[in-house]
This record gives structure tokens, C-alpha cells and sequence, in this order.
């Protein structure tokens, strides 16, 4: 190539360089919305995402891309980096109704060799709402999704209280909660299956182990639960919409009865005290009145935001805003309720990334908001000054042996003391130690086969190696 057109050529790149190198910039630093303090942490709030509708689900995938559904029957992809949203598929039968429509969805744990996308939503069947759970498989090289099957299907429902948030727990049933369908006693009637939460095997299959042989119910008398999930630890925690009084977290155990329509927020009234006594009566852990309508529940426990460690998040609707639940080492007391982020309407979804950041999906789209004109988004709260101060050097002569392990393996340290962490494919802590000495044994024993990432993080840097477990 002549000198004079290489000129020209770079002269006519060096804009579109320029350009790229701010778009760059934009997106590793949207624009602040706001700021608030958590002790001596100052979190950021900015938007990723405008122009949704109504978020009812947002979860870290392991492809390391949000994955959203919208109540009008959407699911995307949302790219964490620029909030360009990827849509996989809109459900062609969902029915959007008041509180029904398309509602929770989970990624299947080991989803690089089972590609299963879980969804539970409304539809009309003969002219009467129902509700069913579906299992997709999704196809990476289109980016949709494929081949539903009914795992469980014909669910009572109405317009109002139709839960539903999907939960896989580390043994990989599933849990799926079901709202009462405004017919409240129920939840008390172990044929029905409203107003419970269900354990499932992944094939839709009920589990030998459920605490009724033969039957799908894990808990009974709920009313509307549309929180759910299960801590590193094994605890499984709830949120529960009450009447106008009463909105609850619960933990959750197998066998359990949480009480409605008997029994509103704890075992306090005389009547009451009679019946939790009588039917294994589990109280809420922390309970509302007046009423906050509470969401979507997710736990945050990242050195990103200290103040945050070993706190569930809860998001609320009516009341708009996310709260912070801190839970004691026995899991079973929730001392102080703290609010955050009051300004953003009605908050309905909400997930952790591996980063230590919190997206949260708004809801003022969905008949009981007052929407700005960019809602409903999805918004990011992060420690800004964490996420540049933590840009570690990579740490090399990390060994992981043996890969595929089986009982245990071996994970070697170059570097003196050093936390280990064992992820699964979505991200979430399966096993996490200290390691003061060069070599450390991590056991494997109740770690179900799949793909894993083991993570060190030393003073000198932080290491990331992927490990099959068989
Ligand atoms: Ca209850
Ligand atoms: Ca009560």
C-alpha cells in the first residue's frame, strides 16, 4: 500500500477509533441516577435497560448475560456490559391479566450440557386462566428457545395471586411456589395445588423424598409467595404477600404449614395460638404491617458492599423500595429491616452478578404504577470504587488437579494464604475456604456432576480454572 492512501485510510478510521474508545468508556460508567450510603460504602445506582415492561424475572446466567422475562411473555438476554437486550422468545400463549402472565424462570444448573430454561406463566385453556410450569431447551447458536414441554400444567388460577417464583435447590429439585387463586382455603387442602410451595424433580417428576410420598407439596397455606431462594448454607428463604396486614418472610422446611388463611403473620391471637399449635405451624421470620407488597428476594453476601454481607434483599411494590434483611449465624432471626432506593416506583425483580452487583427490575408498567418514560428499566447498584480497586493482577501457577475430579481435588497455591472458592455454572457458592498453606484439599462430596469454576483470590492476585466434577 502507498504511503498517501494508508494516510487516508487511517485519518478516515481515527474517528470510528475515537468513537469506539467513548462508547467504551459510556459503558463502563453509565451515568450515576443516584447514590446512597451503606456504613461507609457509597452504592450507585444507574439504569442498564429503559423501555421494558414490567420485569418479573432477572437472574445471572452462566452465560454471563441477565436473563429477563416480561410479564407480557417475553425472554431476553440482556448484555450486562451495554443493557442491549437479545430477545430469545416471546411465548406465543401467555396470558397477561391483572397480576397473571408470564411470572419466574431458572437456567438449569449444569446448563452446558442440559440447556434447559425453566418458565411458569398464565394461560388460557377452553376460555378459563390456568397456570402451568414449561421446560425449554435453548439453542445458543440461534439464541431461542426450542421443544417446550408441560412438566406441570392445568394449576388453578386467576387474575390475582398466582405466585410464582422458581427456585432449583443443590440437589436439583425444584421448587415452584403457587398463590391461593383467591381462594383461600386452599391453601389448606392438600389435593390443591394453590397456595403452596411444590418440589419437583427436573423432569417434572415428583421426588422420593418429598415430605408426602406421592405428593408435590413441600409446604401448604401460603397466600401469594413471590420471593424465593435457597442460601449457599442449604437455607431456603420466602417472601409472602398478607391481606392488609401481615406480609411475611418465612424460612421454609419441608412438611411445614405456614398458616393462611388460619393464621396471619405470626401465632399471636388466641385462635390463632390453637391452630399453629395443632398443624406444624412455621411463623414468618419478619412480618409487615401496613403492608409493603414484597417481590422478589435474592442474598447478597460480597465483599463488594460489606454492609450488605449475609443480608437477604428484598424488593417491594407497593411500598417501592428494596429493603435489607441482615439474618443471624442461625438463620432464624431477622433483627433490622433497613430501605433503600425509594425514588426508582415499584421494584419487582432483583439478582446478584459474581461481580457484586445488584440489578433490580422495576414494575410501574404493570397497571399499578406511574410510569416515567423511560420505565420500566432495569437498574445496577455497585461499589463503584470496589469494581476499580479490584481489578487484580492474575495469579499464575494455580493448579487444579485432579480435572474431572470425583471425592475431592486438589487446589495448588503459589501465593501463601488465599480464600478458594467453588462456583457451579450459574455463579453460586457451592464451597469456599481459607487456605493459609500452598495446597489445599476441597471436598467434593455432595457436589452433584457438572461444570464448576474454582476461584483463588490471594494478596497478589486472583485465578480462575474451570473444573469437571463427575
Ligand atoms: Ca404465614
Ligand atoms: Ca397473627
Amino acid at each position: 500500500m502507498h504511503p498517501k492512501p494508508l494516510r487516508a485510510l487511517k485519518k478516515a478510521l481515527l474517528p470510528l477509533l475515537l468513537g469506539g474508545a467513548a462508547a467504551l468508556t459510556a459503558q463502563a460508567q453509565a451515568p450515576a441516577l443516584s447514590t446512597f450510603a451503606v456504613g461507609p460504602t457509597t452504592v450507585t445506582v444507574s439504569a442498564l435497560t429503559p423501555n421494558l415492561d414490567t420485569v418479573w424475572e432477572l437472574l445471572w446466567g452462566p452465560d454471563n448475560f441477565l436473563w429477563m422475562t416480561e410479564r407480557y411473555g417475553r425472554i431476553s438476554r440482556v448484555n450486562p456490559a451495554t443493557g442491549a437486550v437479545l430477545p430469545v422468545l416471546t411465548l406465543p400463549d401467555v396470558t397477561e391479566n391483572n397480576e397473571s402472565g408470564l411470572l419466574g424462570m431458572v437456567l438449569h444448573p449444569n446448563f452446558a450440557t442440559s440447556p434447559y430454561v425453566y418458565v411458569v406463566y398464565n394461560y388460557t385453556d377452553a376460555g378459563v386462566l390456568k397456570e402451568k410450569l414449561v421446560r425449554y431447551t435453548y439453542v445458543a447458536a440461534t439464541n431461542s428457545l426450542t421443544a417446550p414441554l408441560v412438566l406441570l400444567g392445568n394449576i388453578v388460577a386467576t387474575t390475582n395471586h398466582s405466585g410464582s417464583r422458581l427456585c432449583i435447590l443443590a440437589d436439583r429439585t425444584l421448587l415452584m411456589t403457587t398463590g391461593d387463586a383467591l381462594q383461600a382455603s386452599e391453601s389448606q387442602n392438600r389435593a390443591s395445588l394453590n397456595g403452596k410451595i411444590l418440589r419437583l424433580n427436573l423432569d417434572g417428576t415428583i421426588p422420593a423424598n418429598n415430605p408426602t410420598p406421592g405428593s408435590r407439596l413441600y409446604t401448604l397455606g401460603h397466600r401469594n409467595p413471590q420471593g424465593l431462594l435457597q442460601l449457599p448454607n442449604g437455607r431456603i428463604y420466602s417472601s409472602e404477600h398478607g391481606p392488609s396486614t401481615n406480609d411475611e418472610v418465612n424460612r421454609i422446611e419441608p412438611g411445614r404449614n405456614y398458616g393462611w388463611p388460619n393464621v396471619e403473620g405470626y401465632c399471636d391471637l388466641p385462635n390463632e395460638q390453637v391452630f399453629c399449635a395443632a398443624n406444624n405451624v412455621r411463623e414468618p421470620l419478619t412480618a409487615w404491617t401496613p403492608t409493603i407488597a414484597p417481590a422478589g428476594l435474592t442474598y447478597y453476601d460480597h465483599p463488594a458492599i460489606p454492609g450488605w454481607r449475609g443480608s437477604l434483599l428484598l424488593t417491594a411494590l407497593g411500598a417501592r423500595k428494596l429493603v435489607q434483611l441482615p439474618l443471624d449465624a442461625t438463620g432464624n432471626t431477622i433483627a433490622t429491616r433497613t430501605d433503600f432506593l425509594a425514588t426508582y416506583g415499584r421494584l419487582r425483580s432483583v439478582c446478584v452478578s459474581p461481580q457484586g452487583r445488584v440489578y433490580v427490575g422495576t414494575s410501574n408498567r404493570d397497571g399499578r404504577g406511574t410510569p416515567a418514560a423511560t420505565d420500566d428499566r432495569i437498574l445496577v447498584l455497585e461499589n463503584r470504587a470496589f469494581v476499580s480497586a479490584t481489578r487484580p493482577a492474575a495469579l499464575a501457577g494455580v493448579e487444579v488437579w485432579p480435572n474431572p475430579a470425583r471425592k475431592t481435588v486438589q487446589v495448588r497455591l503459589p501465593a501463601g494464604p488465599a480464600t478458594v472458592v467453588l462456583r457451579d455454572a450459574l455463579g453460586r457458592v457451592v464451597r469456599s475456604l481459607s487456605a493459609v498453606s500452598q495446597a489445599v484439599e476441597l471436598p467434593l462430596d455432595g457436589v452433584l456432576p457438572g461444570v464448576y469454576t474454582v476461584q483463588v483470590a490471594a494478596a497478589s492476585g486472583t485465578a480462575t480454572r474451570q473444573l469437571v466434577v463427575e
